[in-house]
């Protein structure tokens, strides 16, 4: 009768609730939608209540109002109300909590703290006596050193900690931890699968949005501090006054929460826009044209951050075309930035259609001569991998390779490879597996996370950037796990080196349940999605399978298409006798470009791992692979990867207790859709394999469900994001 009630919802719900917890059931958790993303700040349990009793009673502030203080202590109110139930007064004294900087509260020099070590955006949560009464106190060297200490704080509670453990001391390895929108002035966005732009640039600069703060407000919680509004596909449209006018009120919305904003500029805006006859970096007209551009930025933007250029690749205009360098293209618009403090992120995605060299080296040769070249404020934004954001790649060679340049991680949090926002694929185990790599550029444990935070060949400039997957759907991302990977982004940007198991620990117990019977399975889930996909999509180190153009479904069959390296024949060269591509020094000789040990590991068959194996070697079908032939190993991981889709729908069925009825459900016809897609991608690129290879299914392994004409047939209109 009770959940009779229930299934009505409506005004019956509260009197349903009421029923529950008088009869003593568990009641089920509230319909939530996910706006509210990891910040719901839900309820303590009575016992961990009751631990921090006698603690928030009132908040202090020292020192004069800021916007940015302002924002801490709102979030502070907020967030304490939702896990304490109590409303805590903001008092100007006699509050046991307290957030300063020494600026604000000269007292604090005396309290013998570590703030020397937090640079000016780390922070400090410890008990300490001040006037003789013990507060809690939320410290940094600056206001955004104190807000990140409240959503420390806030965390803290909220992932279920105690106060006994309340010491925490922190401060960003990354410098610049910037999301990428590749969002278009007209609100479409390219490989977005969450709807459209949360940028309303019609409307703007006369009406701003409460989403553009809770964006700034999600970020700010991660340490997120820069933003690239536009498409590295850019319209130099944004560089106008018009638009200008708009960025600039973006920007007022989003400095509060130590959010700065970047633009991505067109190579040929000089020309686009400023009506100059060449957009040659040397020209002396054109570092004008670039200098008065950055003075009028600045102008509105006080604190703008820089721009973004994806240069000479896929068709965008660049340096080349007037005979220069990356490098002198780079500088003619950091030199315009740096009197105002400005940089440059100069992405090294670069390959060309009229060159025949093997797509994923082409980067490499192209940037590792130029290092040394760049102007001090410009940061090369490196792709984690050589190709393009696949399921798995190794990492790429240019991390380590190049000393004297800051080389930035470019990761994407939005889904075009894996499966768009309908597939549940936590990146978090992906990013680490990179961070984590051993170049060897600077002997053992030079790891791919010491390159970008930049320990390893000494650089204070930094940086990590992350695709978004935002949009206007109602959750943000399209997904509700799709969440999970701006999170895990954002909290891997501060810290490369963080773990993530433990990411996917503290972002299930803030966005569902702390239990424990809740998180720690709902954790296995995640960290096996990605190796799932992998296997469904693309194993053994196969890459770019997907369906050219949109990129969604398997079609390994393309090999029609203009440029090579935009058909996925060009990535697995099946035939009747082998499979894979040659990149040891027989082939394409893209191992030469890791360093000596990795050259030597990837390049023989002795010791590269199976997950690379198709990567770096082209084989024979009957190639002994963990005891059997290279056809019934593949056979073999795509199976795994459906069965692994299907036992998430498994694992996500028992878990609904922990779960509101409208995210649970949500989850799972998304895993239901992922489960049918995974033996799609398996039948396809099974189907084509074995005629291709000439070879049956080995026995005991289940035919196609449709012949391999029917999976060719599929086309796919509107595919999203494209
Ligand atoms: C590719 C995307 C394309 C992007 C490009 C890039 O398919 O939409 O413009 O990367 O990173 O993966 O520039």
């Amino acid at each position: 009768m009770v959940f009779a009630i229930l299934r009505r919802g409506g005004r019956f719900t509260l009197l349903a609730f009421q029923l529950v917890i008088a009869l003593g059931l568990a009641a089920p958790a509230p319909a939530e939608d996910g706006y509210d993303l990891w910040l719901r700040y839900a309820p303590l349990g009575e016992e961990a209540r009751a631990a921090w009793a006698g603690s928030f009673e009132g908040i202090s502030v020292p020192g004069p109002a800021s916007p940015v203080m302002d924002a801490a202590a709102g979030e502070l109110q907020r967030g304490l109300r939702g896990l304490l139930g109590r409303d805590i007064d903001p008092a100007d004294s006699g509050a046991d909590l307290v957030l300063a900087t020494p600026g604000r509260l000269p007292a604090l020099d005396t309290l013998d703290l570590p703030l020397a070590d937090l640079g000016e955006e780390g922070y400090l949560v410890r008990r300490v006596a001040l006037d003789e009464r013990t507060v809690t106190l939320v410290a940094g060297n600056t206001d955004r050193g104190v807000l990140y200490g409240v959503f420390a704080l806030l965390r803290h509670l909220g992932t279920g900690h105690s106060p006994a453990a309340l010491d925490l001391v922190d401060a960003p390895s990354v410098e610049w931890r910037v999301l990428n929108h590749w969002d278009n002035l007209d609100r479409s966005v390219e490989r977005g699968y969450a709807g459209q732009s949360i940028w309303d640039w019609w409307r703007l600069p006369g009406q701003t949005e409460q989403r553009y703060v809770d964006y700034a407000r999600a970020n700010a919680s991660l340490g997120i501090n820069g933003t690239v509004l536009n498409n590295v596909n850019a319209s130099a449209l944004v560089l106008t006054p018009r638009y200008l006018d708009k960025v600039a009120a973006i920007a007022d919305a989003l400095r509060p929460w130590g959010l700065r904003v970047f633009l991505s500029a067109r190579f040929s805006a000089p020309v686009d826009i400023g009506g100059l006859a060449t957009s040659d970096p040397l020209d002396p007209a054109v570092r004008d044209w670039w200098r008065d551009k950055a003075d009028e930025i600045y102008a509105r933007i006080p604190d703008f951050g820089g721009l973004l250029v994806k240069a000479n690749s896929e068709g965008q205009p660049g340096p080349r075309e007037h005979g220069r360098s990356h490098a002198e293209g780079a500088n003619a618009l950091a030199d315009a930035l740096a009197p105002h403090g400005g940089v440059v992120f100069w992405r090294a995605f670069v390959y060309s259609d009229t060159d025949p060299e093997d797509r994923v080296r082409q980067a490499y040769t192209e940037f590792k001569p130029l290092d040394g070249d760049f102007a001090d404020n410009v940061l090369v934004q490196v792709k984690n991998g050589p190709l393009d954001f696949q399921p798995r790649e190794p990492f790429h060679p240019l991390f380590g390779a190049m000393p004297e340049t800051p080389l930035a991680m470019e990761f994407q949090v939005t889904q075009e490879y894996l499966g768009f926002s309908t597939h549940l694929v936590y990146l978090g185990t992906m990013w680490e597996e990179v961070l984590q790599s051993d170049t060897h550029r600077e002997g053992p444990g030079s790891t791919v996370a010491k390159v970008v935070d930049g320990r390893l060949q000494g650089h204070a400039l930094t940086g990590m950037a992350g695709v978004a997957n935002t949009g206007m759907d109602r959750d943000w991302s399209g997904h509700p796990f799709a969440q999970a990977n701006w999170y895990a982004f954002g909290r891997l940007a501060w810290d490369p080196d963080r773990g993530a198991a433990d990411i996917a620990r503290e972002w299930l117990a803030q966005t569902f349940s702390r239990e424990t019977a809740f998180v720690d399975p709902a954790t296995t889930l995640m960290m096996g999605s990605r190796e799932a996909a992998v296997n469904y999509m693309t194993p053994l180190g196969l890459a770019h399978l997907m369906g050219t153009g949109h990129h969604y479904g398997p079609a390994p069959w393309v090999d029609d298409l203009g440029r090579p390296e935009w058909n996925p024949y060009y990535y697995h060269r099946a035939d009747t006798e082998a499979i894979g591509f040659d990149r040891t020094a027989a082939g394409s000789d893209a191992v030469s470009q890791y360093a000596p040990p990795l050259a030597q590991r990837f390049g023989s068959l002795d010791s590269v791992p199976d997950e690379m194996l198709l990567w770096f070697h082209r084989l024979p079908w009957d190639h002994p692979v963990g005891g059997v032939t290279l056809w019934e190993a593949l056979v073999a991981h795509y199976d795994l990867g459906v069965a692994q889709a299907r036992q998430m729908q498994a694992d996500w069925a028992k878990l609904s207790r922990w779960v509101d009825a409208e995210r649970h459900a949500r989850v799972k016809r998304f895993l239901d859709i992922q489960a049918r897609e995974a033996q799609w991608w398996r039948d396809a690129c099974l189907a084509y394999f074995s005629e291709v290879s000439g070879r049956p299914l080995p026995p005991g392994a289940e035919p196609p469900a449709h012949s391999l004409e029917h999976y060719r047939s599929l086309t796919f209109p509107f595919a999203p994001g494209n």
